[in-house]
Parts: structure tokens; C-alpha cells; sequence
């Protein structure tokens, strides 16, 4: 077991999808939520849910931060999971990053953004994305619309099914990867990431990054891929291959602690066009200079920190140096 992470789930389908997870996670995980299904009673006896606002639940956080530090006391990282969109999740999360941060722990956010079918549901989660991220070490978005174009079977059921596997397989890779040099590995600061399922490793990685373009591989981003303990070289190489043929960006492999090998989560990091893309409504944040060119790609952008300069590769496809 894991103890010095703790996993913070926030409002209704966070909680659901981490309701009995500590066992999978094996580090401990707490539920913030306005009802009686919270860790840490937040809202007045008898309430049940926000109704869509950010405002009120804002404020119910607010008055209980000192409770909330206090379960904070003692751990390194904070890995906070919310579907952003509703009331709970999207008005809690900034009160909870900046109790961790309070806290002096690391501050890793996961956070879901709703179909495009939920338009005001995903504007309002759009909007929330910037002050999330700066006060996040790092800042995960799951795409509810990447999950869906994956998903063969298109009924609510399955869609949200797929969705909590996704969600809880993926911070628990990240809870595995927070044991080792994890701000180096994600070294950038935003990132998307799509978990895939299936028998051939190259079909999964395949998979994995079709879901994501065109709106997220960016020439100019980073790609790790996360693998099974277990996996021998010679798949590993042909994920390396494959990504970079597909992509042109090389990836880094990491292994998880797990032995799934038909399991697969595959992180692409977000900037640049791509963010514009997805942060239709993001201000432009605090960076020297604000925008600034790329001579690769048009405008770049940096949410709530410095993204060093990009230098390619030196090494080819397979990790080597150059002869
Ligand atoms: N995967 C999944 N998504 C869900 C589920 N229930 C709701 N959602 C999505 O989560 C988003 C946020 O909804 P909720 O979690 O209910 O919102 P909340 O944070 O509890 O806010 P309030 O209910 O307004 O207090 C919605 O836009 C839905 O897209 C679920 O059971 N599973
Ligand atoms: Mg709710």
C-alpha cells in the first residue's frame, strides 16, 4: 500500500467512480462530495448535490478548509478526480488543490471533461480548466468524447462503464509512477491520456493515438506510454516504432507496477494549437511574454508555468544516439 498519496474523489460520478477503489488503488482514497456520501462532512445535513453550481459548492469548501487541511497532513502528493461539468466537482476542486498545496504536498489533478453532447456542461468545465491547472503540479484531462469515439458499443451504460475503467486504471498508473521519477517522466504540465485494452500491444498503441488526433498529437509534444511490468523488449520496440511512425514524436515507455499486459494508458501532452483546441475559452496565462512563436507552430501557450523550449530528439527511433 501506498501512503504517502492520497486520492481525492469530488462530486457525484467522481464518487462513483472511486466509491470502493481503495483495494485496486492500494493507497488511501477520500470522497468529497455535497451529501452524506462524503469522507469529511462538508454540506448541511440533508443536502444532496450542488444542482449545477460552482458558486455554492465553492463556497461549502471554503468554510471547510481547515478540515480538509487537516486530512491532508502528512502527504506527499494529492491526486484529485472530478468529471468537471456539474456543480460539486467543478466549484470544490480549486479549494481542494489549494488545500494541498496549503498542505505542501504536490498537486496532481485528474479531471473528466463531459461529452460535447453536454454543451453548457463542458463550456462551464472549459472555463474552470485554467485555475485548475495553475494551482496542479500537473493537470490530467480525460476527453469524454475520445472515450466514446473508442467504444464500439454506444448506449450511456457502456460510454460511462468504459469511462470509470479508464479513470481508474489511469490514476492508478499514476499513483505506480509517483514512486519514481514522476515530474520528470511528465515533464510537461497538461496532458490527455487514452487506456486501451487489447491482445496486441501495437493494436492498443495504435488505438490509443487514433483517439487522440488530430486534435491532441501535437509534432512538437510528448508521448509516454505506459506498460505492463512484464513487457519483453521486442513489444516494447515495436511500440516505440509504431508511435513514432504514426505521431513523429518519439515516446517514452515506462512500466507500471501491474502485470497487465493487454492493458495499456497512453499520455500525450497538451499545448500549443492543440490546448487552443480544447480551451476554446482559456486566457491567456501567466508566462513571460504571455504567447509567444514557435518557429514549429504558430502560437504557443503555457498554462500557469514555463514549458522549457523544445529541443528534437538526439536519438532515433529505437533510443539510440546518433552514429
Ligand atoms: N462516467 C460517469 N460520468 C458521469 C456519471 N454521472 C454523471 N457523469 C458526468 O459527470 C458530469 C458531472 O456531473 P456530477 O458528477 O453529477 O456533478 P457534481 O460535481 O456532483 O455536481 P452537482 O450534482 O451539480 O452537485 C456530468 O456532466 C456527466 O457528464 C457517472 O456515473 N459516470
Ligand atoms: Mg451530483
Amino acid at each position: 500500500m501506498t501512503q504517502d498519496v492520497l486520492v481525492v474523489a469530488c462530486g457525484g460520478a467522481g464518487c462513483n467512480v472511486f466509491s470502493e477503489a481503495e483495494s485496486v488503488l492500494e493507497c488511501p482514497v477520500m470522497l468529497l462530495n455535497s451529501n452524506s456520501s462524503s469522507s469529511i462532512r462538508l454540506a448541511p445535513e440533508g443536502m444532496d448535490g450542488c444542482r449545477g453550481d460552482p458558486g455554492l459548492a465553492f463556497s461549502i469548501a471554503f468554510e471547510n478548509m481547515d478540515a480538509i487541511k487537516e486530512a491532508f497532513k502528512g502527504f506527499r502528493a494529492v491526486v484529485v478526480f472530478t468529471i468537471l461539468g456539474g456543480g460539486t466537482g467543478t466549484g470544490m476542486v480549486p479549494i481542494i488543490l489549494q488545500c494541498a498545496v496549503e498542505c505542501g504536498c504536490r498537486t496532481i489533478s485528474v479531471m473528466g471533461l463531459p461529452m460535447s453532447l453536454e454543451t453548457e456542461r463542458r463550456a462551464l468545465a472549459q472555463e474552470s480548466l485554467a485555475e485548475i491547472s495553475g494551482l496542479s503540479d500537473r493537470m490530467y484531462l480525460l476527453d469524454e468524447d475520445a472515450v466514446i469515439s473508442m467504444c464500439p458499443d454506444t448506449k450511456a451504460h457502456s460510454i460511462f462503464r468504459m469511462i470509470s475503467h479508464s479513470i481508474l486504471f489511469t490514476v492508478k498508473c499514476i499513483v505506480d509512477l509517483l514512486s519514481g521519477p514522476f515530474f520528470a517522466t511528465f515533464f510537461d504540465k497538461v496532458y490527455t491520456f487514452a487506456y486501451v485494452s487489447e491482445l496486441s500491444p501495437v493494436k492498443a498503441v495504435e488505438k490509443a493515438v487514433n483517439s487522440s488526433v488530430p486534435t491532441v498529437v501535437d509534432p512538437i509534444g510528448r508521448i509516454v506510454v505506459a506498460v505492463s511490468s512484464e513487457m519483453g523488449s521486442t513489444e516494447s520496440d515495436a511500440i516505440y516504432e509504431k508511435v513514432a511512425e504514426m505521431t513523429g514524436v518519439v515516446p517514452d515507455i515506462v512500466r507500471r507496477n501491474d502485470r497487465e499486459d493487454t492493458k495499456m494508458v497512453v499520455f500525450f501532452s497538451v499545448w500549443s494549437r492543440s490546448l487552443l483546441l480544447l480551451l476554446p475559452g482559456l486566457a491567456v496565462p501567466d508566462y513571460p511574454g504571455g504567447v509567444s512563436e514557435h518557429p514549429h507552430d504558430g502560437v504557443v501557450l503555457v498554462l500557469g508555468g514555463y514549458r522549457a523550449p523544445h529541443h528534437p530528439p538526439e536519438h532515433d527511433a529505437r533510443g539510440l544516439p546518433p552514429v
